[in-house]
């Protein structure tokens, strides 16, 4: 007789996935995927190539709002900056005096055959969190692997941040907004309707934001953050049959995903974005930032975290509350199967030699604000610095900005994201020959630097002697913000060495142990000859004046004030850098467990 099986397995095959003895085995891996700072994620599945996207704010520093893609959900590529010229937007990053002002919360998406990137720009006249020119801005590529596949902003007047992008069924285009306010972006002329339809005021939370419409099984789903994006951030969600509304919130568990009053290392949790893998589980990201309740040191800021999400039919997303280890559903194979885009792997190390001329700056490195025409370029000799007048931190005043000196109009300073917990970072200062002394003498460094109002700096500077000469030397200093005056370090000068005098010097930041940076200096190739100049706490760059953003190390290029107008004395003694590295020593995945 034949075995009945034979009829109905050709039946059955179309089923197998469903079948709840289907071999998938749950996956593990571990937070931050997108270590760093990185914040307000906002991520899509682009099934077509079997490619997962994110973007991330950037707020001032440029090139801004960087796309990363992967195809296995833990190996990111950065692939290209949505915002990477100056003409892009002529004019708003010079124009903008803020620290935190800029690029804020994008949201990714992928329609009709095109990538979307909205974001809003704060800044433009105001200072501060003052909402003043206040810009959204749309981007548009066809192909987000190349940098210049990023249109022309598409600029529109909002009344409020966190722009989302939500096409429904009929083509309609809606942005809902802060508040949480809904409007249709009509295109062609550039403008949100008016008035704006509310839609939801949160559960009570302050700020309610960063909302993200989906539309499931014949409802909207809202999902939104509140409670301000410190230590009381959550994300919440309601729904509706119609995407004006009326929106009713979910009474079975919100927040739906906060680490709010827990004692759990990665706190801040919130800002996500939902999207399904290629088998159709769904996954959200959003920030986080490390450092558990006490929330002292997070020098990192808010980095991108990935959860899973369980969506049932016609039910409410259930998310996986944010740790350091996680499980969830079976990640797809892993992969590194992306060879276009400008960009490194996110947990790769910086090996930077900088000895071909014309070679391109690599896609992690970042400015603070649109650079100065060929402050930094690529030579035979080394990363060439002209320096600016302007010191790393200026003068920061944004009432009535000094255009000059204020750092507002770029400043010689290139840097990299700290991705991990622990690091060493070094960079080569070749040939440095400071024509100036001291107040108005030239000086290239190392930092460590959060804001222009805290930082963490190893200069090589010509000081004056007591005796009328003048020594080059090792000059190590904070700029922090009164608030951590206490825990500030004395300013340190060491003279360098008469042995040294023909020698390439190497500049090195490395983290001492989870809380404390040192920085020091050798001759490039003896590392017995290393002066340690000085250490710090990483609390003077967690927080202060740089909340929403996180630490870069780099170096910098200054004549300290000498010169007239934006130039240097004689166009400044420029600096070559060589032999740029940055390793990853560990990341802490909580309280006192380093990975
Ligand atoms: C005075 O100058 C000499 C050489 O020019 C230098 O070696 C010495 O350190 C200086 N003295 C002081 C006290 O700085
Ligand atoms: C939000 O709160 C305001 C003030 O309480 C209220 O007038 C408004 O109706 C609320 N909006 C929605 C969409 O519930
Ligand atoms: C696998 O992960 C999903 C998503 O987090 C969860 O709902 C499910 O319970 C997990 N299964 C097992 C066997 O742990
Ligand atoms: C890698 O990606 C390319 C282009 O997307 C595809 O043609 C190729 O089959 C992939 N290779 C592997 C090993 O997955
Ligand atoms: C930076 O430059 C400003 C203005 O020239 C000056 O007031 C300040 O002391 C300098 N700070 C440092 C750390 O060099
Ligand atoms: C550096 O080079 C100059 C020129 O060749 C030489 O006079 C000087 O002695 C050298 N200094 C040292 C410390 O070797
Ligand atoms: C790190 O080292 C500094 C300086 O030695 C020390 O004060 C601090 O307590 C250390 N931190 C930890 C977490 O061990």
């Amino acid at each position: 007789m034949r075995n009945p099986l034979h009829f109905l397995l050709p039946l059955l095959l179309p089923f197998l996935p469903l079948l709840p003895l289907s071999l998938a085995v749950n996956s593990t891996f571990t937070n931050p995927i997108l270590p760093g700072w990185h914040s307000d994620p906002s991520c899509i599945y682009h099934a077509p190539s079997l490619t997962f996207f994110c973007a991330v704010s950037t707020f001032i520093a440029f090139p801004g709002l960087p796309i990363y893609a992967s195809q296995d959900l833990i190996n990111w590529k950065l692939i290209s900056h949505v915002w990477n010229r100056e003409s892009q937007i002529p004019g708003l990053s010079w124009g903008t005096p803020g620290q935190q002002d800029g690029m804020y919360a994008p949201t990714l998406r992928y329609h009709d055959g095109e990538f979307w990137v909205v974001c809003e720009w704060i800044g433009g006249g105001g200072g501060g969190q003052v909402l003043t020119g206040l810009k959204g801005v749309l981007f548009r590529s066809k192909d987000p692997y190349e940098e210049n596949g990023w249109g022309d902003a598409l600029i529109f007047d909002v009344d409020k941040i966190d722009p989302d992008l939500f096409w429904d069924d009929d083509g309609k285009l809606y942005v809902a907004t802060q508040g949480v306010i809904l409007q249709e972006l009509d295109l062609e002329k550039g403008e949100l309707s008016v008035p704006a339809v509310p839609l939801w005021n949160g559960t009570g939370g302050v700020w309610p934001e960063g909302p993200h419409i989906y539309k499931k099984d014949g409802w909207y789903y809202l999902m939104i953050a509140e409670g301000g994006t410190a230590l009381n951030h959550a994300i919440t969600i309601a729904r509706a049959r119609s995407v004006k509304g009326p929106y009713e919130a979910y009474t079975g568990g919100n927040p739906i995903l906060t680490n709010r009053r827990t004692g759990e290392w990665f706190q801040t949790v919130g800002h996500g974005d939902l999207f399904q893998d290629g088998k159709g589980k769904w996954w959200g990201m959003c920030l986080a930032t490390r450092g558990g309740p006490e929330w002292k040191v997070f020098p990192m800021g808010r980095e991108a975290v990935l959860f899973p999400v369980t969506w049932e039919e016609g039910e409410w997303p259930v998310l996986e509350p944010v740790r350091g280890r996680m499980s969830g559903w079976e990640l797809p194979a892993p992969s590194r199967n992306i060879s276009r885009g400008s960009g490194p792997w996110i947990r790769e190390p910086d090996v930077y030699d900088f000895s071909v001329a014309g070679e391109p700056i690599p896609g992690n490195l970042m400015y603070w604000r649109v650079p100065r025409e060929g402050v930094v370029t690529t030579t035979a000799k080394g990363l060439q610095m002209i320096p600016s007048r302007n010191n790393v931190t200026g003068v920061v005043t944004p009432a009535s900005p000094n255009l000059e000196l204020s750092g507002q109009r770029g400043m010689a300073f290139i840097g990299r994201r700290q991705t991990d917990t622990l690091f060493d970072f070094s960079v080569d200062l070749v040939g440095f020959r400071p024509s100036g002394v001291g107040s108005v003498g030239s000086e290239a460094g190392i930092t460590v630097f959060l804001t222009q109002l805290n930082h963490i700096d190893l200069g090589v500077v010509l000081l004056p002697d007591p005796n009328g000469t003048s020594t080059l030397s090792l000059r190590f200093r904070t700029e922090v913000p009164p608030s951590m005056a206490q825990q500030r370090p004395a300013e340190k000068v060491i003279a360098i060495p008469a042995a040294w005098e023909n020698e390439t010097i190497r500049l090195q930041v490395s983290t001492l142990n989870t809380t404390h940076y040192e920085l020091s200096a050798s001759i490039a190739n003896s590392p017995t000859s290393k002066i340690v100049v000085g250490s710090a706490w990483a609390g003077l760059v967690s927080g202060g004046t740089g909340p929403f953003t996180g630490v870069l190390v780099g170096v910098y290029a200054t004549c300290n004030g000498a010169g007239s107008g934006l130039n240097c004395p004689n166009g400044g003694d420029k600096a070559f850098w060589q032999r740029w590295r940055y390793t990853g020593r560990g990341q802490e995945v909580a309280a006192g467990v380093v990975v």
